[in-house]
């Protein structure tokens, strides 16, 4: 069983959150997803609209996603992918080369981001919307 590892947020789940999470399954036969918690939101200067329970629920649902951990810190992943016998880890390209050394315990995958949608353009087009 090939198994598929990526971290995020995923707040205001939108298509290119679901891109992302279907073409990641796609490589593999399993994918964990290792969801930001509030508090280590905090220290990317998100503050996600659903709290991590609803996030984590919410991703749950997606057929795509087979298993949902938390994400607390930014160096667990070496320790995931070893805990969790992770074949192929997977990232928007957005992270391009950043999470290269991982490569030393499993395949390292960037994929393209889907153009046109993200959590904070939702926020700001509600916004706009609201004031007009
Ligand atoms: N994504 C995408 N296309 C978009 C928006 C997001 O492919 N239009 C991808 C991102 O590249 C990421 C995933 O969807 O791989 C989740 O995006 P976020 O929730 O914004 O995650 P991020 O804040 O980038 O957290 O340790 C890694 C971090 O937790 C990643």
């Amino acid at each position: 069983m090939k198994k598929v590892l990526t971290y995020g947020t995923f707040d205001l789940l939108h298509f290119g959150h679901i891109n992302l999470l279907r073409r990641a399954k796609e490589l593999g036969d399993y994918l964990i997803v290792g969801l930001s918690t509030d508090e280590f939101n905090k220290g990317k200067n998100k503050q996600a609209y659903h709290s991590f329970e609803n996030r984590k629920m919410i991703l749950e649902s997606i057929r795509y996603v087979d298993e949902v951990i938390p994400e607390n810190t930014w160096d667990q992943k070496i320790q995931d992918v070893i805990d969790h016998n992770v074949d192929i880890f997977v990232m928007g390209d957005d992270w391009k080369g950043k999470f290269d050394f991982l490569k030393e315990y499993c395949e390292v995958v960037y994929l393209p981001r889907t153009i046109g949608i993200s959590t904070s353009k939702i926020k700001n087009d509600l916004n706009v919307v609201k004031n007009g």
